[in-house]
């Protein structure tokens, strides 16, 4: 009976710590978006964070949805390569 017992200390163990290395999808908002153009330029320096697997950015809605691993990038990683690029952008939400 001992697995038993200790079944909901793993389980609560899992939860604190969801996966070591999982996909995430996050939505940034990219205000500084003028022109048709500039999505491309924040797909593009999305795209180069390692550990990026997809990225769509939305003119009409300035946002851009990025897919990541999260063992190997961060939305601090994200926000910085949009920055880095010249579009400033911020957290909208999380998808999971
Ligand atoms: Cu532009």
């Amino acid at each position: 009976m001992k697995l038993v017992k200790s079944l909901p200390a793993f389980l609560m163990l899992a939860a604190a710590f969801p996966s070591l290395a999982a996909t995430r999808a996050v939505t940034l908002n990219v205000s500084g978006m003028t022109c048709s153009v500039c999505p491309i330029t924040v797909k593009k320096a999305l795209e180069a964070v390692s550990g990026v697997s997809k990225v769509d950015v939305s003119f009409a809605r300035k946002q851009a949805v990025v897919t990541y691993d999260d063992a190997k990038t961060n939305v601090a990683a994200l926000t910085k390569a949009t920055a880095n690029a010249g579009y400033p952008s911020t957290l909208a939400g999380k998808a999971k």
